[in-house]
């Protein structure tokens, strides 16, 4: 059980968790700063305004992934500050973009490959005032492909670029629950806005496009002279049937992945929806024009990874509601025969099957023809973590035991299954502000104390990376 000595292992944040100084420099509003102001929308009514104060802590936070011995570091930039209003006819922000290329800069000085995230969320809120944000097909792809250029342009140094993470999450999120912004739903007590029937299909197709249009923009004008690479993260849940002898939960395990990563991998692969969402939904799927076609297939330099969790999976009978979006399933914490799939963690949807890690890495990399693949985001949560003192909280036992077995489980789907993961991206270097769950659950590597001016003490889990990668890595 072995991974490469030119395995790249690190940690990974995103700009509206960790950044804070939201009113700095000319930086423009996001729909998650509009969202946080929304009474009941954030536990306890949290925001982003200072978070864990990175953007004025980028010296700190180097040295600390610097001492924590990390390869790589993987992080997003805020749209807003480059471009505080959004749109290809606005205009830029220089400080904003300064911030960033100087972060590289000293990354790169430090030792530490850079992995940027174009957009972990945060749109600027102007442009879903504007013309609906990601539910305009035209214009949302044209003024993504605009900011990507813009930093393209500016951060030629950095070699590895995901245009979306977890585009998922911001269609289904954002527009079919409501739990994320811009919080549309059909639930007319949740918003007042929103068709859960449709509106995240559309979404999910137009960052696809949009996805496809930047990949086009940084493998015409970039990568020829700039010789880096480019994909997009999706994230997915390991799965497997309820009832294995049941073919019907054979099949279900297997849709259910493919409504959560096929809905995009397929077409950037394949150039088309899976068969099994089609069936479903029929129209209400957008069809891909010529144009977008061209534009999405094949567009992945990579595959990036976000995966935290498994479910059993149990088929459901009969037709499934119109706000389906799971594939007509139900996901389980206990099998037919009573096995549990993991222990509890702080979150609801999270439990540790490090088995369901290799096994996904492995359908992903069938499916998808062993493509590259790098793990963007891997962690967990600890039940009732943030009742602890700190001196307890530095004491991650359960989180150092995740990524002991998590990482091993994606070495042997490496050595022993011939799989080619790259990389892999703890979540996160620190505590931060867990969207819809404010400041609660925390996912960090490194505890964050926000009421003593967001100090930084890596948790056990920290200091113990480099040792496990150093264990399973090959030596030069
Ligand atoms: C990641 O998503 C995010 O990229 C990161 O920003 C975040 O901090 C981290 O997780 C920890 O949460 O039952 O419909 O509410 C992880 C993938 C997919 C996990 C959606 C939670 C909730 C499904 N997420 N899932 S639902």
């Amino acid at each position: 059980m072995s991974l490469p000595a030119d395995f790249q292992w690190g940690f990974a944040t995103a700009a509206f968790q960790i950044e804070g100084a939201t009113q700095a420099d000319g930086r423009g509003p996001s729909i998650w700063d509009t969202f946080c102001k929304i009474n009941g929308k954030i536990a306890h009514g949290a925001n982003g305004d200072t978070a864990c104060d990175s953007y004025n802590r980028t010296g700190e936070d180097i040295a600390l992934l610097k001492q924590l011995g990390s390869k790589c570091y993987r992080f997003s930039l805020s749209w807003s500050r480059i471009i505080p209003l959004g749109g290809r006819n606005d205009p830029v922000n220089q400080k904003g973009l300064d911030h960033y290329r100087q972060f590289v800069d000293d990354l790169l000085e430090a030792g530490i490959t850079p992995f940027i995230t174009l957009y972990h969320w945060d749109l600027p809120d102007e442009l879903d005032k504007r013309y609906g944000g990601l539910l305009n097909r035209t214009e949302f792809p044209l003024d993504f492909e605009n900011y990507a250029r813009v930093v393209f342009k500016a951060i030629p140094k950095c070699k590895n670029w995901i245009t979306f993470n977890e585009p998922w999450c911001s269609s289904v999120l954002g527009y079919n629950s409501g739990y994320f912004a811009p919080g549309h739903t059909s639930d007319r007590t949740k918003s007042a806005v929103g068709d859960s029937t449709r509106e995240q299909w559309i979404v999910g197709h137009n960052c696809l496009v949009a996805h496809g249009r930047a990949v086009k923009v940084y493998r015409e004008e970039f990568k020829p002279t700039d010789k880096g690479q480019i994909g997009i993260t999706l994230n997915g849940d390991g799965t497997y049937p309820w009832d294995p002898e049941d073919p019907a939960d054979v099949e279900a395990a297997d849709r259910k992945i493919e409504f959560a990563i096929s809905w995009f991998a397929d077409p950037i692969y394949f150039g088309k929806y899976p068969d099994s969402m089609l069936k479903q939904l029929g129209d209400r799927l957008p069809t891909f024009t010529d144009e977008e076609r061209a534009l999405v297939q094949g567009s992945n330099d990579f595959y990036g990874m976000n995966h935290y969790t498994a479910n059993y999976v149990k088929h459901k009978t009969g037709t499934p509601p119109d706000d389906d979006i799971l594939g007509n399933l139900e996901c389980l914490f206990y099998s037919k025969s009573g096995e549990c799939i993991g222990d509890e963690t702080q979150s609801f949807w999270l439990r540790p099957n490090p088995e369901g890690f290799r096994n996904l890495i492995n359908w992903l990399s069938k499916r998808y023809g062993y493509p590259d693949i790098y793990v963007t985001e891997s962690g967990t949560s600890i039940k009732d973590e943030d009742k602890l003192s700190m001196e307890e909280m530095l004491e991650d036992d359960f989180r150092v035991k995740y990524f002991d077995d998590y990482v091993r489980a994606m070495a042997k789907a490496v050595s022993e299954d011939g799989c080619k993961v790259k990389g892999y991206m703890a979540w996160s270097l620190m505590d931060n502000f867990e969207w819809a769950e404010g400041y609660e659950t925390r996912f960090g590597c490194t505890y964050v104390n926000y009421n003593e001016g967001q100090t930084r003490h890596p948790k056990k889990s920290a200091e113990k990376m480099k040792e496990l990668f150093e264990e399973v890595m090959e030596k030069n």
